[in-house]
C-alpha cells in the first residue's frame, strides 16, 4: 500500500457534482494563487491597500501607514513568499494565518499561497486553547504572527503552542514575525509555486486551498475545507450581486480572517474588481470614519452590534459618509428597527448578508423593495445552490412556516476537516449541510432568519459553542454542573451567560464571576469566549424531573435568566 501523505482527510463533491458545476462554467481551471497573481498584473497601477504596517512600527517609521499599488503589494507579498519558504513551508503545508488589519496581512495572504501554502484563518483574538487545537487538527508547520499586535505577547504565545505541538506530535512548527523587515539583499524568485494534489481529484483548482474555522457547536472549531474552483465562484458571484468595480474602494473593519470578509464580495471581492482595500487597525467608529472621508471608501461591511454603534456614533459627530454607497451587514440578526435606521443615517444602501463559512451565502439585491430588503436577509446567490426547510425529522414543511435550514450546493462544503463524528451529524446522506439556523421562506424566495437550533452563542457575530464554555467551566474544582446560555444583549447582541452549580461545600466567595474568568484565563482560552455574568444556582431547572436534554435544560435557564431580570426591571 503506497498513500499519498499529502492527501487530506476531506469529504469531496461526488464527481456528478463536480461535473454539473464544471460543465455550467461556475468551477474554472483557476487556482486562488493564480487569481492573486493574475489581479496583481491586470490592476497593476491601481491603489490595493491602504494599512497600517508593521514593519514600519519595527523600524522606527514616523508614518506607519503603507499605501500600495497592486504591484508593489505583489513586490511585497513576493518577498512574504521567500520567507515563508526559507522557513521551511513546501507546497501542501498548512500554515497558521494570525494577524491583525495591517498591510502585512495581505502580503502574507498572498506570500503563503504564492509558496503553496494552506493557510489556516486564524483570528489576532485567539489564544493558546484554540491555536494549539488548529495547528494539532491541521498539522500546521509554520504560524505567522506580528510581535506588534497588541493584546498580548505573541513570541510567547508562538513558542508555548509550539511547544505543544512538540510534546504532542512529536514535530516543529515554526514561528514567522511579519514585522520583522524583509531582506532586501535577496532577490525573491518570482515562481509561484503551484498547489499540490493534495485530494484524489484530478484538477488543481479542486484541491483544497485553505481552512476556515467555523465557529461551532460542538467543542472547538471545527476547520472548513474549501476549494480553489468552490471558492473563486463564490467570489466571482458576489462581485457580481454586490455591483463592484475597480472604484469600490473597501473597508475592512471586521477581523479579515473573517469569511464574511475575506470573500462576500470582501478582500478578495476587491481584488477580483482591482479596487482598494483600506484596512481599519481598530473597529471604531472614530478611525472608520475618519478613514471613510479620507480615503472616499464606497463599501463596508459590519455586524449588527458594530452597525448599531456607528448609528449611534454618528449621531454624535455627525461624519461625513456621504462616500458610503453600500453598507453590507451580516453575520447575526440584523432588526428590522435598526436596519430602517442604516440609509438614513449612513447614506449607503443596505444590504443584508447572511453567510456561513461553511459556503452558502445570501444577499439581498440592489433593486429589491424596501420590505425585503428590511425584513429578510436575501436569496441564496447562486441558482445552483439547493435550499430545504424541514422539520425535527426532515420532513420539509409547508411553504412560508419556519423550519431547518440544509443546503447543498457548489460552494458549500461536503464536510469538516477530519471529523467524521461530527460530519456525520452536520449532513445529510446526500450532503446537505445542516446550517442550525430556523428560517423561513418568503413567496419571493428571500429568507428570513426566526431562530436557532444549535447551541451557540452569536457576540458580536463571533460564534461561540455553548459545549466549550461548560466544558471548560466544568475543569474547575469547585464547579459541579455549569450551562451556558446568550442573554440577549443591545450592545453585543448575545453575552455570555454562565450558570454554576457548585460541588458540596464549594464557596465562591464576592465574585464568582472573577473567578470563573480568571480560571478561563488560566487555561488560555481565547477571551471573547469568557463567561461575562455568573450566577450560582443550588439545583438547575428541570434536572430533577426526570430524562431531559441538555438543550432542554439550557432553554429553562434561559427563562429563569430573563424572568428573574423582568422582575428587577
Ligand atoms: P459560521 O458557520 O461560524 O460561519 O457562522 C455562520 C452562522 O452565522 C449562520 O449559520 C447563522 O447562524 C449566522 N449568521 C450569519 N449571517 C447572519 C444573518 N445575516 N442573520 C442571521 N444569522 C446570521
Ligand atoms: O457569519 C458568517 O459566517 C458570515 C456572514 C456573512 C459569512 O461567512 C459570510 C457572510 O460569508
Amino acid at each position: 500500500m503506497c498513500e499519498n501523505p499529502l492527501l487530506l482527510p476531506v469529504a469531496l463533491y461526488p464527481d456528478e457534482f463536480a461535473e454539473r458545476y464544471r460543465k455550467a462554467g461556475l468551477w474554472v481551471d483557476e487556482t486562488i494563487p493564480e487569481f492573486l497573481e493574475n489581479s496583481c498584473t491586470d490592476y497593476a497601477e491601481n491603489l490595493a491597500v491602504v494599512a497600517v504596517s508593521h514593519q514600519k512600527i519595527s523600524q522606527g517609521e514616523s508614518d506607519l501607514v503603507a499605501r500600495l499599488t497592486y504591484t508593489e503589494l505583489r513586490e511585497q507579498a513576493l518577498l512574504a513568499a521567500a520567507r515563508v519558504r526559507d522557513a521551511g513551508v513546501r507546497p501542501g503545508d498548512r500554515v497558521l494565518l494570525q494577524l491583525p488589519n495591517i498591510a502585512e496581512y495581505l502580503v502574507y495572504l498572498l506570500g503563503i499561497f504564492w509558496a503553496g501554502g494552506i493557510p489556516v484563518f486564524c483570528l489576532p483574538a485567539h489564544r493558546a486553547s484554540d491555536l494549539i487545537h488548529f495547528a494539532l487538527k491541521s498539522h500546521a508547520t509554520a504560524h505567522v504572527f506580528s510581535s506588534y499586535t497588541s493584546g498580548e505577547d505573541f513570541q510567547k504565545l508562538h513558542h508555548s503552542v509550539a511547544a505543544n505541538v512538540e510534546d504532542q506530535q512529536n514535530r516543529r512548527m515554526v514561528g514567522i514575525d511579519a514585522s520583522a523587515p524583509f531582506d532586501l539583499s535577496k532577490t525573491p524568485s518570482h515562481t509561484i509555486s503551484q498547489p499540490v494534489m493534495n485530494t484524489e481529484r484530478a484538477r488543481k483548482s479542486e484541491q483544497v486551498a485553505f481552512l476556515q474555522l467555523s465557529g461551532g457547536t460542538t467543542g472547538l472549531s471545527k476547520l472548513i475545507p474549501r476549494t480553489h474552483a468552490d471558492y473563486l465562484y463564490s467570489v466571482r458571484q458576489s462581485v457580481k450581486i454586490c455591483q463592484l468595480n475597480c472604484e469600490s474602494t473597501l473597508l475592512v473593519v471586521l477581523p479579515a480572517s473573517h469569511n464574511f470578509a475575506m470573500s462576500s464580495a470582501g478582500i478578495l471581492g476587491a481584488m477580483c474588481a482591482g479596487s482598494a482595500m483600506v484596512f481599519a487597525a481598530d473597529p471604531s467608529p472614530k478611525t472608520a470614519f475618519a478613514l471613510i472621508e479620507q480615503e472616499n471608501v464606497k463599501v463596508v461591511q459590519l455586524v449588527p452590534p458594530l452597525a448599531q454603534a456607528w448609528l449611534a456614533s454618528a449621531a454624535k459627530r455627525q461624519p461625513n459618509v456621504e462616500s458610503l454607497e453600500l453598507i453590507q451587514i451580516g453575520g447575526a440578526k440584523l432588526l428590522p428597527s435598526v436596519a430602517e435606521r442604516i440609509t438614513p443615517v449612513l447614506h449607503g444602501k443596505l444590504q443584508q448578508v447572511f453567510g456561513m463559512a461553511e459556503g452558502l451565502v445570501n444577499y439581498t439585491r440592489a433593486d429589491d423593495s424596501d420590505e425585503m430588503r428590511l425584513h429578510t436577509q436575501g436569496r441564496p446567490m447562486s441558482e445552483f445552490d439547493e435550499i430545504l426547510v424541514v422539520d425535527d425529522h426532515d420532513i420539509p414543511v409547508a411553504e412560508g412556516e419556519s423550519g431547518h435550514l440544509l443546503t447543498r450546493g457548489p460552494y458549500t462544503i461536503r464536510g469538516y476537516y477530519n471529523e467524521p463524528a461530527i460530519n456525520a451529524k452536520s449532513f445529510t446522506d446526500d450532503g446537505f449541510y445542516r446550517t442550525g439556523d430556523i428560517v423561513r421562506v418568503h413567496p419571493t424566495g428571500d429568507i428570513e432568519v426566526t431562530g436557532r437550533a444549535k447551541d451557540q452563542i452569536n457576540r458580536n457575530g463571533e460564534k461561540i459553542a455553548v459545549d466549550e464554555i461548560e466544558d471548560v467551566a466544568l475543569m474547575h474544582p469547585k464547579v459541579y454542573d455549569a450551562v451556558a446560555v446568550g442573554l440577549p444583549d443591545p450592545t453585543v447582541g448575545e453575552r455570555i451567560y454562565l450558570v454554576v452549580v457548585p460541588q458540596a461545600d464549594a464557596d465562591f466567595g464576592e465574585s464568582p464571576v472573577a473567578e470563573m474568568r480568571n480560571h478561563f484565563a488560566k487555561r488560555q482560552v481565547t477571551p471573547y469566549k469568557f463567561p461575562e455574568l455568573v450566577e450560582i444556582m443550588d439545583t438547575l431547572p428541570l434536572t430533577n424531573i426526570g430524562k431531559v436534554s441538555r438543550r432542554d435544560v439550557r432553554a429553562a435557564v434561559l427563562d429563569h435568566v430573563l424572568q428573574a431580570k423582568e422582575k428587577h426591571a
